[in-house]
């Protein structure tokens, strides 16, 4: 099975970026969780992209805040998917992140999730896997089966509270 990797611009994003690497590690799937970033450490990043799918990588997950050209600068680096999680950790509140994760110029894509939106990202990249992989796709199914019968419990609890 091809590796999820998991890059952030600093050790200061983990917080945010924990429930992927969870989520990933809940779906079975090997991981790579790596700090690298595209202004302190560019030549090590790129240095990465570059590598990316010789050592087995699938997906980049790359998480950064602030002035976020983490996953652009990783995705003109490889034709690995490339999934962005703008990270809020300044005064913005990630607006800036958002921006600068999302803002691709055409032919460098980015498939970038919502701000903080760690969950996702580990579940987009899941899904990419589960294209050719089953036993990623069942559990894919299993989760969100789980989840929606989460929900319709709460909608019987909240019914049954407040029905006439
Ligand atoms: C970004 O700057 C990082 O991704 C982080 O979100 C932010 C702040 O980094 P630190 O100053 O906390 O290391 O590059």
């Amino acid at each position: 099975m091809r590796k999820i990797a998991v890059i952030m611009g600093s050790d200061s994003d983990f917080v945010a970026v924990s429930p992927c690497v969870e989520a990933l590690k809940a779906f079975g799937i090997p991981v790579t969780v790596r700090i690298l970033s595209a202004h302190r450490t560019p030549k090590a990043a790129q240095a990465f992209a570059e590598s990316a799918r010789s050592e087995g990588i699938g997906v980049i997950i790359a998480a950064a805040g602030k002035a976020a050209h983490l996953a652009g600068a990783i995705a003109a680096a490889t034709t690995l998917p490339v999934i962005g999680i703008p990270i809020k950790s300044s005064t913005l509140d990630g607006l800036d992140a958002l921006l600068s994760t999302v803002q691709m110029p055409s032919g460098i894509p980015v498939a970038t999730v919502a701000i903080d939106g760690a969950l996702n990202a580990a579940i987009l990249a899941a899904q990419m896997l589960a294209i050719e992989d089953m036993e990623i796709a069942e559990k894919l199914m299993a989760q969100r089966a789980d989840m929606g019968a989460k929900v319709l419990e709460k909608d019987r609890a909240l019914q049954s509270k407040y029905e006439s």
